[in-house]
């Protein structure tokens, strides 16, 4: 069994920040059970485009709202705390913050952390403020 805290995790390389995004990643692939598990955190006002083009992810959300779209199919859905969003087709989506948002989120096949930081299958392609 292994039992961790968050504070433990805040502060060392299993806590990963970029712009507009924060990551705290509780289990990581060298825990060996298949999956990756991250408390996310990402500021009101920001745009981001991510692309998981070798993870499937689930998301939920636990704090924030804002406005989800499945770039390619065209299809935007609204989020707020209790929502949740599956990429089981590795769909381009982009995410509008208008609150601050909390989500914990699931990875399989895990992410191992030994990723360049924004290339896990993890692609941040714009990261900007909402109307600016
Ligand atoms: C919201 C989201 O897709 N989070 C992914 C995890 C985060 N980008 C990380 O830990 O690298």
């Amino acid at each position: 069994m292994i039992v961790r805290t968050t504070a433990e995790i805040t502060g060392t390389e299993r806590d990963v920040a970029s712009t507009g995004w924060r990551s705290k990643r509780i289990i990581l692939g060298g825990d060996n059970v298949g999956f990756s598990f991250h408390e996310t955190t990402i500021d009101a006002g920001t745009v981001h485009e991510f692309h998981y083009q070798h993870h499937v992810e689930a998301v939920w959300l636990i704090e924030g709202e804002g406005t989800l779209t499945d770039l390619d199919n065209d299809v935007s859905y609204q989020l707020a705390p209790g929502s949740m969003y599956l990429l089981d087709g590795h769909e381009r989506h982009r995410l509008e913050v208008r609150t601050r948002m909390r989500m914990m989120c699931v990875f399989n096949p895990p992410v191992t952390g030994q990723e360049v930081h924004d290339s896990n299958g993890v692609y941040p392609l714009v990261a900007a403020t909402i109307g600016g």
